[in-house]
């Protein structure tokens, strides 16, 4: 197996290594015989790249699974479909896309094609595509529709382009690898700019019963120089799978680990292989990149976690599904523990066979962004008067401001922050957030409360990162500290929030 760092160098494409030979850097290498310290001390420098960093403040995306399973009534297409089945009577992607804008999301994601290989687009290689389905007379094109409405409503856009394809006959040859960089060329030229380009990690058997071996990165490479800014996940070096399609993020959750975790060759392993639907399995461990998984790495990279979680038990829409779509409650849930444990949230909601997001996922959406806004209405932390001894800008956590940030004096990695408010106040969130551009740094930390003259613990935590959100049971009270015990370096807080939810 070859590590990271040697696909690193012999083989990435010009473009990001020159990116990572800046001096603010998302990876960086260990050589042996480094002190415990001298590798913290890197490690705490690791910062995202530009396109991460974007990525990872969108917090909510949305995917779209849609295309022939819609109307077969299936997971997984076996690639035999007839294209004539596609046939939405009313596809509306600006519902889809107005939908999931106004329920806070940011960024959407369309399969253009999955592992059944039907496009969703004219692909002048292959006629397996809607070209050949009555949709429009065979003229329409569903990801041109989403690109535009996009554009038009100003959020960003990505597809997914499934590298396991059952139907064409080229798959599990070297000629393979040319078709999928044709379309993947189309995609990334006829719809203006492309922000994610997701790569799921399946590779069955084609039709010739061959698997492919995946020509990496050719692909990178390719969207490198095409979109420069888009995030390549989760078959890809910008964003990692988190490793369970439950909605569920680690509790512990580093961005910098080890870069060996960084190979295609284990990303793979991981992925889901079986064509028996399993969307519950689990392939997370708790710790990626604490001390201990690091002290022994050849080198370190920013790789960031992307929880993905369909509002249904399936991934493509069926009928038999719309009592089962996710409650306000149970995204609300999701939001704490996939952006609230340092994700970004790719939440599915596959159009149904009309072309329109059903009403439930509608609704559902809607209360869901009600919930969110009620919650995070008010942050009670900003009546308080905040003190830290060896503190500097104590106002910018609750400005409100991600940029703007309090950090520690000198070299302290711990920090007491106290907050007295005017009266007592009732809360039962925690929101923090760390300054990721100038690394991940807090490995521990702890919130009490004052009572009768004794500080007493709320809720703890190991990892901030971008957001940790953590809910308790209601708490009153006038006095509050939040005391980081340990972290890599200096630690920061861009926001420190107080909450009471419902
Ligand atoms: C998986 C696929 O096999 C599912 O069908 C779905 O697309 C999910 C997001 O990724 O690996
Ligand atoms: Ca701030």
């Amino acid at each position: 197996m070859k590590s990271f760092t040697a696909l690193l160098l012999c083989s990435l494409p010009f473009g990001l290594q020159a990116q990572l030979n800046k001096p603010a850097t998302n990876y960086v290498t260990i050589s042996s015989g480094e002190s415990e310290k001298e590798i913290i001390y890197k490690a705490a420098h690791v910062t995202p790249s530009p396109r991460q960093l974007r990525w990872q403040k969108l917090e909510l995306t949305a995917f779209f699974h849609f295309g022939v399973n819609t109307f077969t009534d299936k997971e997984w297409g076996d690639g035999k479909e007839d294209e004539k089945v596609f046939n939405p009577t009313a596809l509306d992607a600006k519902q889809w896309v107005k939908t999931v804008k106004e329920a806070g999301f940011k960024q959407v994601i369309i399969t253009a094609k999955h592992h059944d290989g039907f496009c969703l687009w004219t692909s002048k290689y292959t006629a397996h595509s809607v070209k050949q389905s009555p949709w429009k007379n065979g003229k329409g094109d569903v990801v041109k529709e989403v690109s535009d409405a996009c554009r038009e409503l100003n959020i960003g856009f990505g597809v997914y382009l499934s590298p396991w394809d059952r139907n064409s006959a080229l798959y599990g040859t070297e000629a393979y690898n040319d078709y999928f960089v044709n379309q993947l060329t189309e995609l990334l030229t006829q719809y203006g700019r492309v922000d994610e380009v997701w790569f799921d990690g399946a590779n069955g058997e084609g039709p010739n019963g061959k698997k492919q071996v995946y020509d990496f990165n050719r692909w990178y490479e390719l969207i490198r120089r095409l979109q420069p800014t888009a995030t390549i996940a989760i078959m890809g070096p910008d964003v990692r799978w988190v490793g369970t399609e439950t909605g569920r993020g680690r509790e512990m959750e580093w961005s910098v680990i080890p870069a060996d975790l960084n190979m295609m060759a284990k990303i793979a392993g991981d992925s889901q292989k079986d064509v028996a639907f399993a969307p519950t399995g689990d392939k997370r461990e708790n710790d990626l990149g604490s001390r201990d998984k690091i002290r022994n790495a050849h080198g370190l990279v920013w790789y960031p976690a992307e929880t993905d979680v369909s509002i249904r038990p399936g991934w493509f829409y069926h009928t038999k599904e719309d009592s089962k779509v996710k409650t306000p409650q149970q995204l609300f849930d999701i939001y704490f523990s996939s952006v609230g444990r340092n994700g970004v949230l790719l939440l599915n909601i596959p159009p149904n066979r009309e072309g329109r997001l059903s009403e439930y996922d509608v609704k559902n959406l809607q209360r869901f962004k009600q919930l969110m806004d009620r919650t995070f209405q008010q942050n009670l932390a900003k009546n308080a008067v905040i003190k830290c001894a060896n503190g500097m800008n104590t106002h910018a956590m609750t400005d409100g401001k991600y940029e703007t940030y309090f950090t520690t004096k000198g070299q302290d990695t711990t920090a007491t922050i106290e907050l007295t408010f005017p009266s007592a106040q009732t809360f039962n969130i925690l929101s923090l957030q760390e300054n990721i551009a100038v690394g991940q740094r807090i490995e521990s930390f702890v919130l009490e409360y004052k009572e009768a003259n004794e500080w007493k613990k709320i809720t703890e935590g190991s990892t901030v990162g971008y957001k940790r959100l953590l809910l308790f049971n209601a708490v009153n009270a006038k006095q509050v500290r939040l005391r980081i015990l340990s972290s890599r370096l200096n630690p920061t807080l861009s926001e420190f929030g107080l909450y009471k939810g419902d």
